[in-house]
């Protein structure tokens, strides 16, 4: 299968979240796998992967943790390619830990930082997106596809409290 997008998560909990990347990247019709690893928990096996998804045509990381696990962060240490970090909604803080873990990030290496939770998960992927279709006309024309359902979606609301009622 070609592959283009990698969707890394820190935790299995946090699959919840992140299966709005993968809907949409599925949606768009992009290439994509999703995998456990952790910057913490599975160093090592973190490093070996990127440089394995690298070797097999990942062209775009996204990278999800929550606390101060700095996954996305690590990824970015270790590629040259775009990396897009989605912090989650961690019980303790929010996820304002894991957005500063991420948006802070020193200059030098940087991690592309999204809005947390879910809204961030689903605009990760629509950024990977556009990135690709500055390569890939057929991706510029599934995020075409994709902006005109959504206006489309929101024009047919009429009056909400019609629509409220359906
Ligand atoms: C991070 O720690 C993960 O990304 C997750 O968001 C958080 C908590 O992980 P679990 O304790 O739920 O496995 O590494």
């Amino acid at each position: 299968m070609e592959l283009l997008v990698s969707v890394v998560m820190g935790s299995q909990s946090d699959w919840d979240t992140m299966q709005e990347t993968v809907w949409m990247l599925e949606k768009l019709e992009i290439p994509c796998e999703a995998r456990v690893l952790s910057a913490h928990r599975t160093p090592d096996a973190l490093d070996e992967y990127i440089r394995d998804a690298e070797q097999r045509g990942v062209e775009v990381f996204i990278g999800a943790a929550g606390g101060a696990a700095h996954l996305a962060g690590v990824i970015a240490a270790k590629t040259q390619l775009p990396v897009l970090g989605v912090p989650m909604e961690s019980k303790a803080l929010s996820g304002i830990d894991s957005l500063l873990s991420m948006v802070q990030m020193p200059g030098g290496i940087p991690v592309a930082t999204f809005a947390i939770g879910k809204a961030g998960a689903i605009n990760a992927a629509l950024f990977a997106a556009s990135v690709l279709a500055l390569k890939y006309e057929k991706y510029a024309d599934s995020l075409r596809g994709h902006r005109k359902q959504q206006t489309q979606k929101v024009l047919a609301i009429g009056d909400p409290r019609q629509a409220a009622k359906k």
